[in-house]
């Protein structure tokens, strides 16, 4: 599926999420079964993939740790001091406070679609950073967002860690890149997270860990689904898979149907064979090349690319 942005939310009379059970229910009536991955992450999905960042095999969150640890005098150097970081999506991470102190930025921009997050994130960093300008805005980045006049007049980074650029079809990335390009303004830089190509089975290994963890945050969906959209689809029937797929060069996870199955959701009906799939998640991987291939295309130049010491995951700086 293409429609991959996060939205505000927008209830029905019965209280049902507009988007997700239109999601859903056309995701369900093509013929490769498939449901945006945004749609993971309720409270239980947020929990299980904080959990997913501690597992022994996911080893993005520690790579990208790792380097803005290490790397800190190169962002120094090449960022500079005093501009306004513009965060998409404000995670409850330890990456901010590494990127914030490495460069005395002149003021800090969360931006998140749930206020929650926001103010939790906020009042948190206002904390660790006393003295330092924080302006949060709810807002859903994959549009253009207008940034608090307070910042106007500030140079801007903008900071997407996490690989989270990786979810998106290339399409859909290039489309937010360019959004961002017009949201940061002239002189900008963007430092964003970009998860590399490496062997098959380390890939497939962390999207499928032996614990089961990610297998848990995937089956959940089914979960929610039922809980929210009136539905009665035997999660015990359906299997986690995460496959790599080396002509997109990406991670895909599906929820394989173990038997035939049938189901309703919101009333609808639908039929599943044995082994046949619902596509839940694209996690593309980068080489170099590609990487600024995508952002040359999202209308920003490569400046520096930074990994860590195994060269699993990079950091990239470019420039509008
Ligand atoms: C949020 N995103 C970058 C994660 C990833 O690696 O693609 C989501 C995830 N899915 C399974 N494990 C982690």
């Amino acid at each position: 599926s293409d429609s991959e942005g996060i939205r505000l939310v927008d209830l029905d009379e019965g209280g049902v999420d507009r988007a997700f059970r239109s999601d859903v229910l056309s995701g369900l009536s093509q013929p490769q079964k498939a449901i945006p991955a945004r749609w993971f992450y309720d409270e239980r999905g947020s929990q299980l993939f904080e959990d997913i960042t501690r597992v022994p095999e996911y080893y993005p969150t520690r790579a990208e740790t790792e380097i803005l640890r290490g790397k800190g005098d190169e962002f120094a150097r090449l960022i500079g001091a005093g501009r306004a970081v513009v965060e998409f999506g404000s995670g409850s991470s330890v990456k901010t406070p590494l990127l914030l102190s490495a460069i005395a930025p002149g003021a800090y921009v969360p931006l998140d679609i749930s206020g929650e997050f926001l103010r939790a994130a906020a009042a948190d960093l206002s904390a660790k950073f006393p003295g330092l300008p924080v302006h949060p805005v709810e807002a859903d980045f994959t549009k253009r967002v207008e940034l608090p006049g307070a910042v106007a007049n500030l140079p801007k980074l903008g900071f997407f860690p996490g690989s989270t650029i990786g979810n998106m079809v290339p399409r859909t990335a290039v489309d937010l890149l360019r959004e961002m390009r017009v949201t940061l303004g002239d002189g900008a830089l963007l430092l964003i997270g970009m998860d590399l190509v490496k062997d098959k089975t380390v890939l497939e290994a962390a999207y499928d860990d032996a614990a089961g963890v990610t297998a848990a945050f995937n089956l959940n969906l089914l979960t929610r689904i039922n809980r929210e959209l009136d539905a009665a689809i035997p999660v015990e029937a359906f299997q986690h898979e995460a496959r790599w797929v080396d002509t997109y060069a990406r991670i895909e996870m599906h929820l394989v149907a173990q038997q035939e199955v049938n189901f309703t959701v919101s009333g609808e009906q639908f039929a599943m064979k044995a082994g046949e799939t619902i596509h839940t998640e694209n996690s593309h991987k980068f080489v170099r090349r590609s990487a600024n291939t995508l952002l040359l295309a999202g209308h920003w130049t490569p400046v520096e690319h930074w990994t860590d010491a195994e060269e699993r995951f990079s950091l990239v700086l470019a420039r509008a």
